[in-house]
């Protein structure tokens, strides 16, 4: 009655905003991600009749704040009328800063917990509870490329390639590690109410899906790049003419992306991609991974950097 697993925050090349359910928390568009392989997320799930409730420790400390959206994520894999759990969850990166944390969170806690209650669900069920949680949890349920797609009332992924099939490496710069002032699941709904831009966001996603899925199949970074720093910048296109606007970024998230610019000019073969916080992850082949690492490190307001390969899906491990 105890299971821990582990897995990895993805990063979206061609990104999920917008849910055309929310009840049952259904992205509005496909979505096409790398796993991280360095940052990691891990949920120990413990059932202990002898709780009066569910408590959650995050890094060793108990969370409150967190505790109703861990609790119903399990009471969808086990049922409302499951014994009270224990959770621990451990990670080494910053939680809620725009750095994935609930899509490694949840996809461990699902897998964790089906372990568990000695449930065996199928990897199908696995992929639409840890959805359910959080969007971008479906995806770190894989390795490598993943691709999410939306089919009737549930979303499916598969791998575009595994991890070990193209090693491009990711520089991960922090420039803000604090929490984000609004929760993205918020800041999504608030896009699609208000934003002029998000009809069209939507309706051009398929576009970008087919060009990213056919860079990623020939491993044609340049082609990649083009198609994901568009897919990036008309995110948060919509995000900006939102009302209010949405805007993650902060100076140094500008002066991060001149520095890509700066190193594309000098015949560096890198990209960005940004995603709902103020950090810039700069993705390159590994023969480039120490200059991008170097130029990212002494940009100013650089507060820290974090390197990472691509990864494996969330999986069982030994406690
Ligand atoms: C993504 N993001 O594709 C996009 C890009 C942020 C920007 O998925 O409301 O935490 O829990 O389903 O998955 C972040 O949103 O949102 C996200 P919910 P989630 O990675």
């Amino acid at each position: 009655m105890r299971a821990k697993a582990r897995a990895h925050p993805n990063i979206a090349l061609i990104k999920y905003w917008g849910k055309r359910d929310i009840e049952r928390n259904l992205p509005a568009v496909g979505s096409i991600s790398i796993t991280l392989s360095d940052l990691y997320s891990d949920m120990a799930v413990e059932v202990d009749s002898t709780l009066r409730e569910d408590v959650l420790l995050v890094n060793g400390d108990e969370s409150r704040s967190m505790l109703a959206r861990v609790s119903s994520c399990v009471d969808k894999v086990a049922g409302c009328d499951r014994p009270f759990v224990r959770i621990n969850s451990d990670g080494n990166f910053p939680i809620a800063a725009g750095l994935a944390s609930s899509a490694s969170a949840f996809a461990a806690l699902v897998v964790a917990s089906d372990a568990a209650f000695g449930l065996n669900k199928s990897h199908e069920e696995l992929v639409n509870l840890a959805g359910r949680a959080s969007g971008s949890a479906a995806r770190s349920l894989l390795g490598g490329f993943v691709e999410l797609e939306n089919r009737d009332d549930e979303v499916v992924v598969s791998n575009l390639l595994m991890a070990d099939d193209w090693a491009l490496r990711v520089v991960v710069a922090i420039t803000a590690p604090g929490p984000k002032p609004v929760s993205s699941g918020d800041a999504m709904e608030i896009s699609r109410k208000t934003s002029p831009f998000y009809a069209r966001w939507v309706e051009q996603q398929t576009e970008d899906l087919t060009e990213a899925r056919a860079a990623i199949q020939d491993r044609d970074l340049s082609r990649l790049g083009a198609i994901a720093e568009h897919n990036c910048l008309k995110m948060h296109s919509v995000m900006w003419g939102s009302r209010p606007p949405m805007i993650y970024w902060n100076s140094a998230t500008i002066a991060c992306m001149q520095t890509v610019r700066d190193l594309q000019l000098q015949g560096v073969p890198v990209f960005f991609t940004i995603d709902a916080g103020p950090q810039l992850k700069a993705i390159c082949a590994p023969e480039h991974e120490a200059v991008v690492r170097d130029a990212m490190t002494a940009t100013a307001g650089v507060v820290d950097v974090m390197l990472s390969g691509v990864g494996m899906g969330a999986r069982l491990i030994s406690e």
